[in-house]
């Protein structure tokens, strides 16, 4: 139960690229708060971060810190996630996780509101938030799926180097500018901390997101196909993806073919679906270049999709054009999203 001002609640790896947003979106949709947490690791510790104009000092998350704690949101990575979200849970705490750590376990839900939102109803103490990836694709293929029903997606991925946390940001600063420069690259990061190779990000195109997998796909591709599988209902449902990092700071765009169960679906009848979708705006005018990008959708809470058009070989195909915040509804808003949901419904 809240007191009158709100819910005591947790924000884990709160100076991360993905925490800073959390806290920017439960500010901004003014989430009801009685008691606000801001943890990270030893290192940012003591640290001053302002919410609602009052400065809170960050503290090192441990198992104790969940004392009291009604509601928690991680993303300070899996091995974070997987050592203290049952710590929280045992204390009383529902975890929203924004890692990969439970996201396949069919114990926890996995949730994108605008999807799946029953789902949480079933929640034994921790509800996963998806792939960034994954949450805008599916948004944009849940209309088309109650609609017309799909058999098949294949995307392609253009990833915004936020994605990779507040130092690959750094380093696609600090490469572009020494390219601008004429000076040497040093690659350090990317595509994957702690991976065998590094490569420049600046001006460059990587098609590795996360460490490959014995299948020749990389973890992220993996992601997006079994994580669209299970918030989809949809195991039967045949996915394949392709993930690239390009040198933009914010929102992914994703190509996304899509084959729906009838030949005699329109051009139209698909983006009226679209544009009908909760947390879905169409862009939609070739003819007047209306389409979205990753810029104009940065900062904004919705899934973007324009493009829309039929496969010129295949009657049951589509293609479609989609882009959203990676940090936003990728991360942080769905998250916010799911602790609204929480609190409406009591499922606390
Ligand atoms: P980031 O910018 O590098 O920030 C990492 C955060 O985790 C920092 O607050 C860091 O605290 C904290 N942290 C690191 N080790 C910790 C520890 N041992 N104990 C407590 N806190 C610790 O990374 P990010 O981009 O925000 O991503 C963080 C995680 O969120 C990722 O690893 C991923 O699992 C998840 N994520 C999910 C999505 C999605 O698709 N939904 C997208 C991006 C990220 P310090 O300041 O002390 O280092
Ligand atoms: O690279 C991106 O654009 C999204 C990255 C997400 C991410 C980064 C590090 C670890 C994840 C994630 O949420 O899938 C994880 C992880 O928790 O596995």
């Amino acid at each position: 139960m809240a007191n009158e001002q709100g819910y005591n609640v947790a924000v884990v790896g709160a100076t991360g690229a993905v925490g800073q947003k959390m806290l920017e979106t439960l500010e901004k949709k003014n989430f009801p708060i009685n008691n606000l947490k801001l943890l990270s690791s030893s290192r940012s510790a003591g640290k001053k971060i302002n919410f609602k104009g009052e400065e809170f000092i960050v503290e090192e998350a441990t198992p104790e810190s969940f004392e009291g704690v009604q509601i928690a949101l991680f993303s300070a990575g899996g091995s974070v996630s997987k050592g203290l979200a049952h710590e929280a849970v045992t204390r009383g705490a529902v975890v929203v996780d924004n890692t990969s750590a439970f996201r396949m376990d069919e114990n926890v839900p996995l949730v994108v509101p605008e999807v799946n939102e029953s789902d949480i109803s079933k929640h034994n103490g921790i509800i996963a938030n998806p792939n960034c990836s994954t949450i805008q694709m599916v948004a944009a293929l849940k209309p088309i799926q109650d609609s017309f029903g799909i058999s098949r997606v294949i995307v392609s991925t253009y990833q915004a180097v936020s994605g990779a946390g507040t130092s690959a940001v750094e380093e696609l600063k600090e490469q572009s500018q020494a390219f601008l420069n004429g000076e040497e690259l040093e690659a350090n990061l990317m595509p994957v901390k702690g991976d065998k190779k590094h490569f420049p990000i600046a001006f460059n195109a990587l098609p590795q997101i996360d460490v490959f997998q014995d299948n020749g796909y990389t973890f992220e591709e993996m992601k997006m196909i079994n994580e669209t599988k299970k918030i989809m209902h949809a195991p039967e449902l045949h996915v394949a993806a392709t993930c690239v990092r390009l040198p933009f700071f914010t929102s992914h765009a994703e190509s996304v073919y899509v084959e729906v169960d009838n030949e005699n679906v329109t051009v139209e009848e698909l983006q009226k679906s679209l544009a009908n979708a909760d947390g879905v705006i169409l862009e939609d005018d070739p003819s007047n270049q209306v389409y979205p990008t990753p810029l104009n959708s940065a900062g904004k809470s919705e899934v973007f999709v324009g493009r829309v058009r039929k496969d010129l070989d295949n009657p049951k195909g589509f293609h479609l054009w989609v882009v959203s915040d990676n940090l936003l509804k990728g991360a942080a808003w769905n998250s916010v999203q799911i602790a609204e949901s929480l609190v409406k419904n009591n499922w606390l």
